[in-house]
């Protein structure tokens, strides 16, 4: 399933999810609640708007399910417009760049407001300036301790700064390939650079296409709906700037080449250098335009022509780091990866009942639709208040839902399981928010660190320890606690995690959302260490659960197989992995 991408949808979304950040700050209750539901609804809306609205007016906008008569108008606003006369008034009520601000680790709206209102903080520049002029610390609420925090989130931010997230970019940089991919024009087409080794972030999209005509091609691309600004255009190669921000390379190759630039253009640049000495050494000339041996080209049609040439098997675009393919390349030892199509089940995915989007049922329907034999519902736990998490009596109260949706599943003779998990809570101390009377009697139970992450590396390890050998816990959610772009790992000794995983059983997840926690590196020292691995989406609401391919291929950049990964295996045997 891919995501459907529709730019009116999405645009439409983020000014939605915006506004309901401005309200937070603005310390107005539930509406934001409100907005923040229409935003998920249209980000996932199959249909256009626009077409909506041409076909029905604002009596079938209000059909859409969140839209009431004042957000139907505000829609039918900015069809006519371009903009949105209620959200023009809120930003120059609170003329704040929103979205950078709370981009910052430990800073929320209730801070936001406070930061503007007492300092005039209107921008990330603006808070360095006071953060570095310590006049944040004495502000109420803040503190030493915040300050010290929201200046290491600014600097965590300016590493990533111009990179997006692959999440963010692959379902646009997709949606631009199938456009131009249907013009006749159009021979050949693939994604190369970074987004094709899917990596966690992404600079720029690069697009390789095959074409006798390259004007009518270029013609299409600079016009497509989205783009804002266009760098260059030649016959060979255009450059345009999207409305989300980021880039878009296009390259017009002649057939005989496609191969030679599909390798050299993926990248990366390490492995290229790494290749192309390879073909120096046997007197060969690796570039963009081919494979050549004196003036005679040998190779570059095809990508797995131009490694033949210089000796290698086809490398996988996730490997291609120059991280020790090449050499497992020449040795015959290239990992299998593990496919999105080995996926039997996603086990970390919230439901309804703590205040995510779809009922228990629903997440189950969409899960076979895409072929799974079973989900696993694990909603959070009550110490999370912010996040509605079950107390015991509602985790056995839920126990029993669940048996009913299986039941039903059996009369329908439908081969699908629903598994009863939870997110539980890993307290300061290690202990679980949970008893252990409830756990035991769940199918698993991931258990994650959500408070106090700023701990010394010593005590954190002792709580992750203390956690991991409790005999109720079988994986540990997000183990290093990352987010990309946002937040750092905590404080780990992640070889001891490995030992204790080894220990104990403990399964350690990959988490597909913009945490992708476990990074690439740790995976493939999981891998070499034997401890198995979990590939979840953590999804809170249904459409999420398409997440699951970017785990898939952080798994992949992980050189993990499909044996090195639990949710492969059928049910019965997945759950005799559990301790
Ligand atoms: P990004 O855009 O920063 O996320 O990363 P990439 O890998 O997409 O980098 P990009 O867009 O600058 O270039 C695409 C590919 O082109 C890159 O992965 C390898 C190749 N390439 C670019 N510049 C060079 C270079 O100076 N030498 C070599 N050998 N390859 C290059
Ligand atoms: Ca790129
Ligand atoms: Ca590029």
């Amino acid at each position: 399933m891919v995501r459907c991408v529709n730019m009116r949808n999405q645009e439409l979304s983020k000014i939605f999810f915006q506004i309901a950040d401005y309200l937070e700050i603005d310390g107005v209750s539930f509406k934001p609640y409100a907005y923040r539901k229409v935003a998920m609804v249209l980000e996932n809306l199959k249909d256009d708007v626009g077409e909506i609205y041409r076909n029905g007016g604002i009596k079938a906008l209000c059909e859409i399910p969140g839209v009431g008569e004042g957000i139907a108008r505000g829609i039918e606003e900015y069809l006519k417009n371009g903009k949105i006369k209620h959200f023009e008034e809120i930003k120059k009520k609170l003329p704040l760049k929103v979205d950078d601000l709370l981009k910052v680790e430990s800073l929320g709206p209730r801070k936001i407001k406070i930061l503007y209102r007492e300092l005039g903080v209107k921008n990330l520049k603006e808070l360095e300036k006071v953060v570095k002029a310590h006049k944040v610390a004495p502000l109420f609420g803040f503190g030493e301790k915040t300050e010290a925090n929201i200046l290491q989130g600014l600097e965590f931010l300016k590493k990533d700064k111009g990179r997006f997230l692959i999440q963010e970019i692959l379902p646009i940089a997709r949606d631009v390939v199938n456009k131009l991919s249907k013009l006749k024009e159009v021979d050949e087409i693939s994604l190369a650079g970074s987004s094709r080794r899917r990596k966690e972030t992404i600079g720029d999209v690069d697009i390789l296409v095959v074409s006798k005509k390259p004007s009518k091609v270029m013609d299409f691309f600079v016009k497509l709906d989205g783009v804002e600004k266009v760098w260059a255009k030649g016959s060979t190669k255009s450059s345009i700037r999207m409305r989300e921000g980021f880039d878009m390379d296009l390259r017009v190759l002649p057939r005989e080449s496609y191969g030679a630039a599909l390798q050299y253009f993926t990248g990366s640049k390490e492995h290229n250098i790494a290749t192309r000495k390879i073909a120096i050494e046997k007197g060969l000339k690796l570039s963009e335009y081919g494979i050549f041996k004196g003036e005679k080209m040998i190779a570059g049609r095809k990508e797995e022509d131009v490694y033949k040439a210089i000796g290698l098997p086809y490398i996988e675009p996730e490997l291609r780091e120059n991280e020790g393919e090449i050499g497992a390349a020449q040795k015959g030892q290239l990992p299998k990866l593990i496919e999105k199509k080995d996926i039997k089940g996603d086990l970390h995915c919230h439901s309804n009942w703590d205040g995510g989007e779809n009922s228990i049922e629903e997440m189950a329907q969409t899960a076979m639709n895409m072929g799974y034999e079973y989900i696993g519902i694990s909603d959070h736990t009550k110490f999370l208040k912010i996040e509605n998490g079950l107390d015991e009596k509602q985790i056995l109260k839920q126990h029993d839902a669940i048996k009913k949706v299986n039941e039903k599943f059996k009369k329908q003779k439908i081969k699908f399981r629903v598994l009863h998990g939870c997110e539980a809570n890993i307290l300061n101390d290690g202990s679980i928010d949970i008893k252990d009377e409830v756990l035991e009697k769940l199918d698993y139970v991931i258990a994650g660190a959500h408070s106090t992450l700023k701990m010394e590396k010593k005590e954190m390890m002792k709580r992750i320890e203390k956690a991991m050998r409790n005999k109720n816990v079988d994986i540990l959610a997000h183990p290093t606690g990352r987010i990309v772009g946002q937040r750092d790992e905590y404080q780990i000794d992640f070889d001891k995690i490995l030992q204790i995983a080894k220990e104990t059983g403990t399964i350690l997840e990959i988490n597909s959302s913009s945490r992708l926690d476990l990074r690439d590196f740790y995976i493939r020292r999981a891998k070499n260490e034997g401890v198995k691995m979990i590939i979840n989406t953590d999804s809170h609401r249904k459409e999420q659960l398409n997440l699951m391919e970017y785990g898939v291929s952080q798994a992949r950049r992980g050189w993990a197989e499909k044996k090195n990964i639990i949710n492969t295996l059928p049910v019965e045997e997945l759950l005799k992995q559990f301790k």
